[in-house]
This record gives structure tokens, sequence and C-alpha cells, in this order.
């Protein structure tokens, strides 16, 4: 499984979503820079597949990547980009906000959330938004690698005190730590 992948189309309106044949989906959310588009890249051991920047807000429009002509990975704008202006970055809110309600292929959400950073107040808003709406979710923490291993374990409660879940993923695309776990996890949703 994830051997082949490929970018489809972007997409903001309902109409352009390319997901014709109602395959299984999952989505990519969270703040920008937190690492969304590399994770994609890193899942499907390709580079270049979702562009990486380390100038948050490079994804500004759904990005649908359909991997082994069998599943869709959805790449989404990150939220909480201050230097967006405050009409944008609700404009950004409703079209994904439009993506997570009106769509039966989605299979789960995944929502980043920075190791070291920990969950902010939008990440909170997210997540409240996710179970809110019954969206099937995981937390994935990201760039491990960031924190040395004597942290982990109080980065780990850290999180797990603001966002208490028994579905946590911690991963880095730098040591890879974590990503098979997310491709079991994705693999358990396609079964
Ligand atoms: N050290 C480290 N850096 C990472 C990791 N994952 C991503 N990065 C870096 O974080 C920056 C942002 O990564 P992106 O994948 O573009 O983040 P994004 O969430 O897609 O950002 P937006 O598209 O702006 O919402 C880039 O400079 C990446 O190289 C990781 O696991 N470890
Ligand atoms: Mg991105």
């Amino acid at each position: 499984m994830f051997e082949t992948s490929e970018f489809i189309t972007s997409a903001v309106k309902k109409e352009q979503y390319p997901n014709h044949l109602n395959l299984p989906e999952f989505v990519f959310m969270g703040r920008s820079n937190v690492g969304k588009s590399s994770l994609i890249n890193c899942i499907c051991r390709k580079k270049l597949l979702a562009k990486v920047s380390s100038k948050p807000g490079k994804t500004i429009t759904l990005n649908f990547f359909l991997i082994d002509n069998m599943f869709y990975f959805v790449d989404v704008p990150g939220y909480g980009y201050a230097i967006q202006s405050k009409e944008k970055r609700i404009d950004f809110g409703n079209y994904i906000e439009t993506y997570l309600t009106s769509n039966p292929n989605l299979k789960c959400a995944f929502l980043l959330i920075d190791t070291k950073v920990g969950p902010t107040k939008d990440d909170l808003l997210v997540y409240d938004y996710l179970n809110y709406y019954n969206i099937p979710h995981y937390i994935v923490s990201t760039k491990l690698d960031k924190v040395g291993s004597t942290l982990l374990l109080r980065h780990k409660k850290m999180i797990l005190e603001k966002i208490p879940t028994d579905r946590l993923i911690m991963t880095s695309t730098v040591t890879n730590k974590g990503i098979e776990e997310l491709k079991e996890c994705i693999k358990n949703y396609l079964n």
C-alpha cells in the first residue's frame, strides 16, 4: 500500500471536489506550518507531492491526492496564520467547514499538533468541532525530532492534558517515527 500517489486537483467549492467515485478520504488539518504537507509527502515517500514551505500559509486550497487509485488524502490550508487578513481567515474556515460537514466519503480527520508547542487555542476549537460533528479523528503530533527524548513524555503529557484521547500518534518526517503507525491506522479504516 501507499505505492502510487498523484495530485488530482485543488478545490474550494464542493462542485470542484474530484471524488465522484466516492472513494474513502482522509484529511490532514492543523495550524499553518505544523507539517501537514510534509506528512503527506512522507507517507507517500514523494518529496514534491504536496508543496512544503518554511513560510506558513503555503497551502491555500483543498488539495486532493489520489493514493493507490483507492483513496484520497486531502491537504487543507492551515489555520491561525497571523498575517492573513481576518476576512481571509474566516473564508478559509468556511470552506474547510463545508468540506468536513458535508462529506460522506471522509473516513478520518488527522488533527496535527506541533509536539513542542502543544495544542493551541485554535487546535482546541478544531478538536471540539470534530467531536461536535462526530467526525472520526486522530491527533497526530508532529516534529517529534525537535523534542529531546528526555522531554518527550512531558510533551506527550502536555498534549493529553488538553486533549484527553487514546488516539494520539507521535510523528516526525525527519526520523520517520510514527509513520508506520499512521499507515496502519489508515489501513484499518480501509478494511
Ligand atoms: N524538524 C522537522 N521539521 C518538519 C517536520 N515536518 C515538517 N517540518 C518543517 O515544517 C515546515 C512546514 O511544513 P509544511 O509541511 O509546509 O507545513 P503545513 O502544515 O503544510 O503548512 P501550511 O501549508 O502553511 O498550512 C517546513 O519547513 C518543513 O520542512 C518534522 O517532522 N520535523
Ligand atoms: Mg501545507
